[in-house]
């Protein structure tokens, strides 16, 4: 993924904010349910679903933090319209992963599952862009619980419901589902530039029926 970016390059340019978002002071904490518990011991990432091999893939905690390091800046915009800008998220890129656990030729979308049942869909596309992370730090310290300590994932160009906290895997799909949020009322690609925030706004091909 080339050089890690640096925030202040990010704060000298090029990151204006989405139509309708604002920026937020602070970081506040967004989510449905409780916080989840880290239980290092029980605690496992995985991938299933249509792999390559049809084999499932898992890591323990331990295993899981070796995987190679990297960072990306990116904002943060929840739909309820703040944005945070300029956070430096590292952890381990979505590409590494899917080197690691090669999808089936005919997988075009994944589902992101997180504690407690928490899932989010992305196309398949937006899982491997480039500066799509799983995150495990955020501005060099690791996350906090509230953040979704041990594992996030941050997909830069997306709503950050896109991004399940307490990741816990990964399913690789040949069609597409909707996510938790994508059943109740939001939009199943979520693309802020577009202003694509409610489910009401999908245009054939945007997802599957409701
Ligand atoms: N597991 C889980 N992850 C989640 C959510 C959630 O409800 N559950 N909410 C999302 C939403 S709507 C937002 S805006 C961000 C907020 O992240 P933050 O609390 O670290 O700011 O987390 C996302 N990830
Ligand atoms: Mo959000």
């Amino acid at each position: 993924m080339g050089e890690p970016e640096s925030r202040e390059r990010w704060e000298s340019g090029q990151s204006e904010l989405p139509p309708g978002q604002r920026l937020q002071r602070g970081w506040p904490v967004t989510h449905y349910g409780p916080v989840p518990k880290f239980k290092p011991d029980r605690w496992e990432f995985r991938v299933f679903g249509a792999t390559a091999d049809t084999e499932k893939r898992c890591w323990k905690h331990e295993d899981f933090s070796a995987l190679p390091f990297t960072s990306v800046v990116a904002d943060l915009h929840c739909v309820t319209k703040f944005s945070m800008r300029g956070a430096e998220w590292g952890g381990v890129s979505t590409r590494t992963l899917l080197e690691l656990a090669p999808p089936a030729p005919d997988v075009t979308h994944v589902m992101v599952w997180a504690e407690y049942g928490f899932s989010s869909n992305l196309r398949l596309t937006d899982f491997m862009a480039d500066r799509t992370i799983f995150a495990t730090h955020k501005d060099g310290e690791l996350l906090t619980a509230e953040h979704g300590f041990p594992l996030r994932l941050v997909v830069p160009h997306l709503y950050a419901w896109k991004g399940p906290k307490w990741v816990r895997g990964v399913e690789y799909m040949t069609a597409d589902r909707r996510g938790f949020w994508e059943e109740r009322g939001y939009h199943n690609v979520g693309d802020p530039w577009a202003e694509q925030r409610y489910s009401y706004q999908e245009v054939p091909g945007d997802g599957p029926e409701l």
